[in-house]
């Protein structure tokens, strides 16, 4: 049984995701403010947008012979002006990959490997990371641009290399790449979605027409402190943004009285949030200090929201809290409650329209129907060309037939409302962050006095957070007490960004549950797990 959305088909566009922009489908006013840096308050327009962006896509274009398909890298945490050398690229005919700015060396040089990034624009302080990896990687020491309006360190502002002129019309095919952003999937470790002009312009109408009638109110603020580089924060606060010209005030990360205080100064009417942040704006006491009372629209999205927090939000700030699902594979709305109506508690909402779906029983493949829990499979146009070099992942995730496996176990109702019970994959989520299990095992088996490793989700309820959790099978002869236990979580921090850390501690054990072909039981020591209380 296939399902879709009850509505039509949007409109999709036929043009790249500069065009789309340039060709301006909003009408939106030049001097319209479209991001606020909360702490400078410095501020760009949609028209000084536009230019900066063609003339920083002359000067890659002039100066530093950027070529279509040439990829640049961004490493950086938030920035009011995210977005410029962003869609410059796109104008230029390049790809873009988006790093996380807390990686460690060894991530930063695993995503610019795998993406053949050549141009990085990044932030002075992330400079000795960015130019060690840069070496390695082979990018030029010019080809290095800086945050910040200011040339420090040898390197330029990535404004000193704008050139005065327009940037050279080049041809973009819709099925070209636009963004590699880096995802684990449903195995394995991070890999490059290969996500194409095509997949995102779907995306954004597919979310536009979803959220019309919260779009055509004219004077909405959005809260932008998701990380711009995670495709949730990418299109919801940077790129449906921009098309439609509202205010975005973009902090560089989140911290709560931070949050609380922009909400009340900027008179903020939308914002996106994870479960972790939802927990605190229904509980947290220092949210009652602040006059929230121009919040109209909460999304929240990124991993499963505990069913009681919408209510006790609605109850202490009169504003509805939806769900939504998505997936950097999917570019990546897939679903979301409606913004007009209440959903059932717990539920996703109805699929975006234009997205097909399935629910297959995992085991045997066999489709399943309403009120039946299975895999959750898609298809759609905002779904992903596949994995950048990885015909095998990209095989097992797309099949034959087209349909992408999530990964995910769903049910829906008979009212269309999807409901997610499990995951299938191995993907941990710590605060909407990605965890790939089997890149924190196979750090694990290096070192000296483990022998084997599984890494599995642990929840924390008073973060409202998954937690990885290692099982470990330690050499012979190795005394195994809350010392080694130490040493192995400080080992794994010395070598993961932070959000990778072993929050659920480690737990002995002597055997890792394995299938015959040497897969790890995840599941099984899961329920070994939940049966002991392993903390
Ligand atoms: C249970 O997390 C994301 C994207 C999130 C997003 C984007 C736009 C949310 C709302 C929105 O408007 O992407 P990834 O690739 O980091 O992680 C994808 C995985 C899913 O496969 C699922 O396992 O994150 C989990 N996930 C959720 N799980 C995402 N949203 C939810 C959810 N409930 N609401």
């Amino acid at each position: 049984m296939i399902f879709q959305s009850s509505d039509p088909e949007p409109i999709y566009p036929v043009v790249d995701i500069y065009h789309y922009l340039e060709s301006n489908p909003f009408n939106v006013q030049p001097g319209k403010t479209v991001f606020v840096d909360p702490i400078t308050e410095k501020s760009l327009t949609f028209g000084q947008f536009q230019n900066e962006t063609k003339h920083f896509a002359a000067g890659l274009q002039d100066s530093y012979g950027f070529q279509p398909k040439d990829v640049l890298a961004i490493f950086s945490y938030n920035q009011y002006d995210f977005g410029v050398p962003i869609l410059g690229t796109l104008c230029a005919g390049g790809v873009v990959t988006t790093v996380n700015h807390s990686y460690t060396l060894e991530e930063v040089v695993h995503q610019l490997k795998d993406s053949g990034a050549s141009y990085m624009v990044t932030t002075v302080d992330l400079l000795p990371t960015a130019l060690e990896a840069a070496k390695i990687c082979a990018i030029k020491r010019e080809h290095i641009f800086l945050f910040g309006g200011k040339d420090e360190a040898g390197h330029k502002a990535y404004q000193s290399i704008f050139a005065n002129r327009l940037a050279a019309p080049v041809k973009i095919d819709m099925d070209d790449i636009a963004y590699l952003c880096y995802s684990s999937g449903t195995t394995g470790k991070s890999k490059g979605v290969m996500l194409t002009h095509r997949n995102i312009t779907s995306n954004l109408v597919q979310i536009m027409s979803y959220d019309a009638e919260v779009i055509k109110q004219k004077d909405l603020v959005i809260l932008g402190f998701l990380p711009l580089y995670h495709i949730y924060g990418l299109m919801n606060c940077l790129h449906i943004s921009l098309i439609t010209g509202t205010e975005t005030v973009i902090m560089p990360k989140f911290d709560l009285p931070s949050f609380l205080q922009n909400i009340q100064k900027y008179r903020v009417t939308n914002t996106f949030i994870v479960p972790p942040v939802a927990l605190a704006l229904a509980k947290h006491p220092m949210v009652l200090d602040y006059d929230l009372t121009s919040l109209r629209h909460l999304a929240c999205g990124a991993a499963p929201l505990p069913k009681d927090l919408c209510q006790r939000i609605e109850e202490r700030l009169g504003v509805y809290c939806r769900q939504g699902f998505g997936m950097t594979e999917a570019s990546p709305l897939v679903a979301c409650l409606r913004p007009d109506a209440r959903g059932p508690d717990g539920s996703v909402g109805p699929l975006v329209a234009g997205l097909k779906a399935k629910i297959v029983d995992p085991e045997t493949g066999k489709e399943l129907g309403v009120g039946q829990a299975g895999e959750w499979l898609l298809k759609g146009p905002n779904v992903m060309k596949g994995y950048l070099n990885n015909i095998e992942a990209t095989k097992h995730t797309i099949r034959e037939d087209g349909w992408m496996h999530t990964g995910d176990i769903v049910y829906v109702d008979e009212k269309g409302n999807w409901f997610v019970v499990d995951r299938l994959k191995e993907l941990i989520k710590y605060k909407g962050f990605q965890i790939p299990a089997a890149e924190l095992e196979a750090l694990l088996v290096t070192h000296p006095k483990v022998l084997d490793a599984a890494v599995i989700p642990a929840y924390d309820e008073s973060q409202a957070t998954e937690i990885p959790r290692a099982y470990v099978v330690i050499q012979e002869g190795v005394t195994q007490n809350d010392e080694l236990k130490k040493e192995i979580k400080e080992f794994l921090a010395a070598r993961v960004a932070p959000h990778k850390k072993l929050r659920g501690g480690v737990v002995f054990t002597n055997e890792i549950p394995k299938s015959a072909s040497g897969k790890i039981l995840r599941k099984d020591i899961v329920k070994i797990d939940r049966a002991t209380d392993s903390s």
